[in-house]
């Protein structure tokens, strides 16, 4: 069945997986530029939370008008973030004390001289964001996660029958790992075999770099990290090992 939330792709091809760009356009631009948008067997996969910069440095606007030209490429893909989803559902988002939800709208009315129908298109825009991506060679890639309750295929499809307010949604956009409540290595094992895959990764949560969490793989691409970091998979190799995995990371020099 085609669920156009969560991304399959084949056992071939490239990938390019990036986290959390936040508003930050230079390093945005420098993730398309490694892609070609021309080979449609080249893929590139933002991990969510596109917008919201922390500062007066904020791009979000810049970032999503040309990442909804972008999406008409079947190559492109930038999934769900919570940031993007506290404007779906009309939720607070706090950072720093900064009203982020609030900080968009006045960005949207600076930069386009009225606050609609651009506001409306961006969220029509983040209702089409997929939330997940599933390789072939076992790669699950989510904003975040997993959610401890999913403990069956079937729990986890319901995920794409409820809407933005379900709890275990919820989980997948917001869950961090350092928060045991939240999940822990042997959840994420549990879950990799619920959806048959071997290894997860996601972005939201701080780490320098990337950091390995047992089968999950916690990568930092610009959001508060010194080293950028993302990975350049090649979808038809085999992957029998995170160190097959983190052969296939790269930095942002
Ligand atoms: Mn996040």
């Amino acid at each position: 069945m085609f669920n156009d939330k969560l991304i399959e792709l084949p056992d071939y091809g490239r990938l390019i997986v990036v986290s959390d760009i936040h508003g930050n356009l230079e390093d945005y631009n420098r993730y398309v530029n490694l892609w070609d948008e021309n080979d449609s067997d080249f893929h590139i996969v933002f991990l969510g939370d596109l917008i919201h910069a922390v500062g007066d440095d904020d791009k979000s606007i810049e970032i999503l008008d040309d990442a909804i030209e972008k999406s008409e490429c079947p190559n492109f893909h930038t999934l769900l973030g919570n940031h993007e989803w506290a404007h779906i559902v009309n939720s607070e988002i706090y950072k720093n004390g900064e009203d982020l939800i609030r900080k968009f709208e006045n960005l949207v009315s600076y930069r386009k001289g009225f606050i609609e129908p651009s506001l409306t298109n961006y969220i029509k825009f983040f209702k089409t964001m997929p939330y997940f991506v599933k390789t072939a060679n076992g790669l699950f890639l989510s904003h975040s996660g997993p959610s401890f309750k999913v403990k069956s295929i079937e729990a986890f499809n319901k995920i794409f029958e409820s809407d933005y307010s379900g709890p275990i949604l919820y989980d997948f956009l917001w869950n961090r790992y350092n928060n045991f409540t939240h999940y822990t290595k042997s959840d994420v094992d549990n879950f990799l075999e619920v959806i048959d895959a071997k290894y997860m990764v996601i972005g939201h949560n701080v780490v320098e770099s990337y950091k390995l969490y047992g089968n999950q793989m916690i990568l930092a691409s610009s959001f508060y990290t010194k080293v950028k970091t993302y990975l350049d998979i090649d979808l038809s190799k085999e992957l029998n090992s995170m160190k097959d995995l983190q052969k296939q990371l790269k930095f942002l020099i």
